[in-house]
C-alpha cells in the first residue's frame, strides 16, 4: 500500500479546518491511517538486524557474573539475554525470541518457578546438573536439549564442582505481545536427591524408535519427551547422511507421540555440515537463533558474513538471506518460531541465487 501524505493545504478549499480536524482526531485518541507510514510495506522491513554474540566473550561474562551475582528470589535465574541491536533496547535476540546464556555455579540451585513462555536448554559447557521438570529429574549434559514448557515448574540444581553454562531459548517476545505473560514462584523448599541420568519422560517415550507406551497420555501442549540426548541426535545426523544426504543433514526435533514440534510456540532443529557444504540461500518469514556446537562454519545473513566457533550464537531476522557453510563437520542447534507462523498460515520461504558477501 502507498503511503499517503498529509494534503498540502493549497489542495485543500480550507487548510484552517484541515488543521483543526487533525487536532480533534489525535485528541479523540485517533490517528488517520492516511497518515501512517511503513504500516504496509512490501516485504517485512529488516527490523532486527544479523547478529552474532561470540561465545569467548559470553562466556568470560558470564564467569564474571557468577563471581559476582547471587542467584536469588527476584532474578531466579543467572542468565545474560541475547539483546539484538536492531531490537530497541529490548532484551531479545529477534521479534519473537529469548536467547541467552545461564550460568550455574557448582553447588548453586536455582529455585523453583513456573511461567507461561515456554523455555528450552541447550547445554554447552559442564557435566552434572539436573532440572526438575513437573517433578521429573532431567539430567543435563553438553549437546542435550532439555525442555520445561509452559507452564511447567522447574529449578535447576548443580550438585557438581564445576560451573555449568548453556542457552536458554524462550518465547517471551511472542507471549507478552499477547500480553499473555503469568508467573509463579514455586515452593523454596531445595529438594537434593540422587539423579537418574535417564528422566521419566525419556523412560517412558524413548524407549526405542517408534515403539511408545500402550497407555501414552493424550498427547499434551507440548512434547512427552523433555529431554533429546546428543548421542541421539548424533546419530540421527549420521544416519542421514548415510542415507545419502549431500553433505548437510538436519533433524527437527519432535513429540514422538505425535511428530508435532517441542512447543507450541518454538522449532528445534540440529544441522550438520561436512566441509565443503553451502546450503542453499533462502530466505523465510520468522526469524531463528542458532548456537554452534561444534566445527568451524560461516554464516552469510543479508550479506553480512559471521564467521563460526563452537558456542557463537547468531541471530537470523525474518526475510533476511541465509546460508551456511562449513569448512569442517560442523552441528549447529536452532530455535525459531516456525509453528506459530505455520499455524497462522504466515509461513513463506524463497530460494534465491548464492548471495555474496557484501564488502
Ligand atoms: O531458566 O527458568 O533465560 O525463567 C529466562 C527466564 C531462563 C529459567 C531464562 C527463565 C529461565
Ligand atoms: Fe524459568
Amino acid at each position: 500500500m502507498a503511503t499517503r501524505r498529509f494534503p498540502a493545504p493549497t489542495d485543500t478549499p480550507d487548510p484552517a479546518a484541515l488543521d483543526e480536524f487533525y487536532a480533534d482526531v489525535a485528541e479523540a485518541d485517533l490517528q488517520p491511517l492516511w497518515m501512517q507510514e511503513g504500516l504496509m510495506p512490501r516485504t517485512p522491513p529488516l527490523h532486527d538486524v544479523p547478529f552474532r554474540w561470540r561465545w569467548k566473550r559470553l562466556r568470560a561474562l558470564a564467569v564474571r557474573s557468577g563471581e559476582l551475582v547471587p542467584i536469588d528470589r527476584g532474578g531466579d535465574r543467572r542468565v545474560l539475554a541475547f539483546a539484538n541491536p536492531g531490537g530497541d533496547g529490548l532484551p531479545y535476540a529477534t521479534s519473537t525470541l529469548w536467547g541467552a546464556v545461564q550460568y550455574l555455579g557448582p553447588g548453586e540451585v536455582a529455585p523453583a518457578h513456573h511461567h507461561t513462555p515456554g523455555a528450552l536448554r541447550f547445554v554447552l559447557e559442564g557435566n552434572g546438573v539436573w532440572t526438575l521438570v513437573n517433578g521429573d529429574p532431567v539430567s543435563m549434559s553438553p549437546g542435550d536439549l532439555v525442555l520445561t514448557p509452559s507452564w511447567c515448574w522447574h529449578e535447576h540444581h548443580n550438585p557438581g564442582s564445576e560451573p555449568m553454562l548453556w542457552f536458554d531459548g524462550l518465547d517471551i517476545p511472542m507471549v507478552r505481545a499477547m500480553d499473555a505473560i503469568f508467573f509463579e514462584d514455586g515452593p523454596d523448599r531445595m529438594t537434593n536427591r540422587a539423579v537418574d541420568p535417564t528422566s521419566r519422560s525419556e523412560l517412558r517415550y524413548a524407549g526405542a524408535p517408534g515403539l511408545l507406551p500402550l497407555d501414552a497420555e493424550a498427547p499434551p501442549a507440548h512434547s512427552s519427551l523433555l529431554a533429546y540426548r546428543r548421542a541421539d541426535t548424533d546419530r540421527a545426523l549420521t544416519r542421514l547422511l548415510q542415507a545419502g544426504a549431500e553433505r548437510h543433514a538436519a533433524v527437527r526435533f519432535a513429540d514422538p507421540t505425535s511428530g508435532a514440534d517441542v512447543m507450541p510456540t518454538i522449532r528445534c532443529s540440529m544441522h550438520r555440515l561436512l566441509p565443503g557444504a553451502r546450503t542453499p540461500t533462502i530466505r523465510r518469514t520468522g526469524s531463528s537463533i542458532w548456537v554452534t556446537y561444534s566445527g568451524a562454519a560461516t554464516a552469510l545473513i543479508d550479506g553480512q558474513r559471521f564467521d563460526l566457533e563452537p558456542g557463537d550464537v547468531f541471530a537470523v531476522p525474518s526475510w533476511a538471506p541465509f546460508d551456511l557453510s562449513a569448512t569442517e563437520p560442523t552441528d549447529l542447534f536452532s530455535v525459531s518460531d516456525a509453528p506459530v507462523l505455520e499455524a497462522m498460515r504466515l509461513a513463506r520461504t524463497e530460494t534465491l541465487p548464492a548471495q555474496q558477501e557484501r564488502s
